[in-house]
């Protein structure tokens, strides 16, 4: 298992994530040199990350000085302000209210949230009602309010909580929601102001349980070991993985999660830039069903909820098989103390499958190579959903995002014989409306250097003619998205659409200006229409592809506050300014939808539902860049012809 490959020292890093001493010293700090209220509730600790200059000046040895970014909510005046703390100088630099915004739901909230509903007489009358007299096996779950501009919510930092109930005290408690009451509850005073009842509908009848004591456990699987004898190819130093000439920093927040810095690939001697910070900046989740229950649950997972926060302790042999290492993430609770996250990153490789092959059946040659994938991982829960988040590096220069969608389905209950609208029936009176997630990732590129641009090349059939007089011609136009206002693109697979970011400066052999291509996968468009309040505040779901000019404030998608916000924040306040885009420092921002008509066969718990894209060097190398990965086994014995000579 111990390899001498794997150097599991800190490194001290402009970059590194905030260690527990840092999360747990920045709020002493605070608690020292401010007032704060007794009532006060810290939502977020994190790196305050330094500019761009400072990070890519830095050398190994460098003094690093170390800042706190923290935002916390004044229960009692109903106040949220953003802090900045410098842990070098040991005082506060600066603290500003941020009026009228809500941050995001803290875990505390959860737990007490559930507690206060539990105890209200009306809800509890709403539960008697429908026969549910054992409150302690009630889960009530904290969904975000939304805005609506219901005059009542302005100002309130509020959730619309949803409650199912269990069987018993084991029993997967989502198999039986209770339709048709909707609980409001204000964090702050954490005291339920309403409780909306819309009319009963029966439980439903069945269990959800997905044990093997339930489910069975077929036979037949032998057992499948992935050996790594001389340990992994990757060396992971403090925060910093090197792999097959990519080098790249893996950080983490309670917001995002998950995030992947300065990302270079060596090349011929060069160590080549490629991007400078990727993550899952944002998402949400419309749901289509117009009714009281459903028309709110609009879940921005990230900016809502804290990803990185929900983020799971990882275990080999389940969530991620072979020889692997992991990072914990050190996150906050509500009182400023460090939570560790242990294992909360998986670091491993995986075979991919062939990575390049060609038989020459003239001299009944074959060159084959297989492709191995270093994949950098975290899942989170986010009540009854699983997100997992995979960025994949492949030996030919690909990087790879890829979301994989797991857990329960938001769900209701439906009355005997009833068939829905806006979705469908998983199980016998259980109900999974339409929905969609979209995801958005912010990927603030750097190929070969800071100042890039960004063109859209389709292709398009030349028309009947002279020049093409056998109708076959087609060839790729590329548009240079030359401001922040023309680069709000839609994908469009039927003229196979990329995008490339390309560096005008920097020229391959070929005299063509470097480049990545960012290649769409799967993906929808959202079904909300125009006015509906979840596209005011979701208006990145709009387009998928956005560009701006780098801004170092301008980090999330919906904007830094999107519980309750009226909607504007994020990307189109962002591009309001129509900044131009060439040849400069510019962030790519990628919406990718999973459109999710749901199925009996997600019910109890889904199959995992991936979905993502990928970033693809085009023209960024002379040649397949992947030609120097070793023939397989040692002596080529995959290299010599054999038989299946064909014609050509
Ligand atoms: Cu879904």
């Amino acid at each position: 298992m111990a390899s001498t490959a794997v150097v599991e020292t800190a490194t001290s890093h402009p970059l590194d994530p905030l260690g527990a001493g840092e999360i747990e010293r920045a709020w002493q700090i605070v608690c020292e040199q401010r007032n704060l209220g007794l009532r006060t509730r810290v939502v977020s600790i994190m790196l305050h990350e330094p500019t761009k200059k400072v990070v890519l000046a830095h050398r190994p040895g460098d003094p690093v000085e170390r800042c706190a970014f923290i935002v916390l909510v004044d229960r009692e005046a109903g106040h949220t302000y953003e802090v900045v703390v410098s842990l070098t100088e040991s005082r506060v630099l600066s603290w500003v209210h941020v009026p009228g915004v809500q941050p995001a739901i803290v875990l505390d909230e959860f737990v007490e949230c559930e507690a206060a509903v539990r105890a209200d007489a009306r809800w509890q009358a709403a539960m008697r009602k429908r026969g549910v007299t054992d409150f302690s096996l009630t889960m009530v779950d904290a969904w975000s309010a939304g805005n609506f501009g219901f005059p009542q919510d302005e100002g309130r930092r509020l959730v619309r909580a949803l409650t199912w109930v269990r069987r018993g005290p084991a029993d997967n408690g989502y198999a039986r929601p209770v339709a048709n009451v909707v609980t409001v509850v204000d964090l702050n005073e954490m005291k339920v102001l309403a409780v909306e009842d819309g009319g009963v509908v029966p439980l439903p009848p069945e269990d959800a349980n997905y044990s093997p004591a339930v489910a069975g456990e077929r036979p037949g699987l032998k057992s499948l070991h992935i050996h790594q004898p001389e340990g992994p190819s990757f060396v992971l130093s403090g925060h910093e993985l090197a792999w097959q000439k990519w080098r790249l920093r893996i950080g983490f927040t309670p917001r995002e999660g998950l995030v992947i810095h300065t990302v270079t690939y060596e090349d011929q001697g060069r160590e080549r830039p490629i991007l400078y910070r990727a993550s899952v900046a944002d998402m949400v989740v419309p749901y289509g069903d117009p009714r009281p229950t459903y028309f709110h649950r609009n879940a921005f997972d990230v900016g809502e909820y804290g990803m990185g926060t929900l983020a799971n302790v990882l275990a080999n042999g389940c969530d991620c098989l072979g020889e692997i290492r992991y990072l914990d993430a050190v996150v906050n609770d509500s009182q400023g103390r460090a939570v560790t996250l242990p294992n909360a990153v998986c670091i491993h490789e995986e075979d991919a499958g062939i990575l390049w092959k060609h038989f020459d059946w003239r001299l009944g040659t074959t060159e084959v190579r297989r492709s191995r994938r270093l994949v950098v991982s975290s899942i989170s829960t986010v009540g009854n959903y699983e997100y997992g988040f995979y960025w994949s590096f492949y030996q030919d220069g690909a990087i790879e995002l890829q979301v994989k969608m797991t857990g329960v389905i938001s769900n209701g209950a439906e009355p005997p014989g009833a068939k829905p609208i806006w979705g469908e029936l998983v199980a016998p009176q259980v109900y999974g409306p339409i929905h969609q997630h979209f995801f958005n990732a912010r990927m603030d590129m750097m190929v070969d250097g800071l100042d890039n641009s960004v063109y859209e090349v389709n292709t398009v059939a030349d028309p009947p003619g002279p020049d093409n007089p056998h109708h076959n011609a087609f060839h790729t136009e590329a548009t240079l998205l030359g401001s922040e206002g023309k680069a709000q693109r839609l994908i469009d697979p039927l003229v196979g659409r990329f995008w490339k970011i390309v560096n005008p400066s920097v020229r391959n052999r070929l005299g063509e200006p470097v480049a990545y291509k960012l290649m769409p996968g799967e993906n929808v468009r959202p079904f909300a229409g125009p006015d509906a309040a979840v596209t005011r505040r979701a208006a990145f779901m709009t387009k998928h592809l956005w560009v701006t000019h780098h801004d170092p404030r301008e980090r999330y998608a919906a904007g830094d506050y999107p519980n309750q916000h009226p909607g504007g924040a994020g990307l189109p306040s962002y591009v309001a300014d129509d900044a131009p885009l060439e040849n400069t420092d510019l962030v790519v921002w990628y919406t990718f939808g999973a459109h999710h008509v749901v199925r009996p066969e997600d019910w109890p718990v889904m199959p995992v539902t991936p979905i993502g894209f990928m970033l693809k060097p085009s023209g960024f190398f002379d040649r397949n860049p992947a030609l120097d990965v070793p023939r397989p086994t040692p002596h080529g014995a995959c290299a010599t012809g054999e038989s299946a000579c064909h014609a050509p």
